[in-house]
């Protein structure tokens, strides 16, 4: 059910202020996840590594600087559609300790529009159906390996599965 003749790779990025127990979420303003709220990230592009394109994705859609050797990888989800020809691998990485100095303030780009959220009220309604399952394990340190079948709305599950990982 998950095998598709071509697959994306994509990174997703979870900004955490943990001292202040709040996370930066986007509003997607366009293409895949348009009206969403989620973390930052999207396709590598030719040669790139992941953690490469993740420090990439998120200086240009929230401004944000930030090095390669801060981010953890949490996760790797794999996403299918059920009448759509492509699985798309996504790499959830982590900065697990955001800090204004270091890090810069969070402006809005085309893409995305930011906003910090308490972690106790990260906005699952609006978000993909999926993150409510992984996002709350995630920020409470486990790793990640999980896949899902939505069906072509982009809001049903048909099925699921995460385990947890020692890598
Ligand atoms: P662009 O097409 O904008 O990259 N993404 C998902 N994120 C969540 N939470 N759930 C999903 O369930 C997702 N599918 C894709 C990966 C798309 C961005 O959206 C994320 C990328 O960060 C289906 O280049």
């Amino acid at each position: 059910r998950y095998d598709r003749p071509y697959s994306k790779d994509l990174t997703l990025c979870i900004i955490h202020d943990r001292e202040n127990r709040k996370m930066l979420l986007g509003m997607k303003q366009r293409g895949l996840g348009q009206g969403k709220w989620n973390g930052f990230g999207g396709k590598l592009e030719p040669g790139e590594t992941v953690l490469q394109a993740a420090v990439r994705e998120v200086q240009e859609e929230c401004g944000l600087t930030v090095r390669e050797e801060e981010l953890v990888k949490v996760a790797h989800l794999t996403f299918a559609f059920t009448s759509s020809p492509t699985l798309l691998h996504t790499h959830v990485l982590l900065l697990p300790t955001y800090s204004p100095t270091l890090h810069g303030l969070p402006k809005p780009s085309p893409e995305m529009v930011p906003k910090w959220f308490r972690e106790d009220e990260i906005p699952y309604g609006e978000m993909w159906t999926g993150d409510r399952y992984w996002w709350p394990r995630v920020l409470g340190g486990e790793k990640l390996r999980g896949r899902f079948l939505f069906e072509d709305d982009q809001v049903g599950i048909r099925e699921s599965e995460i385990r947890v990982v020692t890598e």
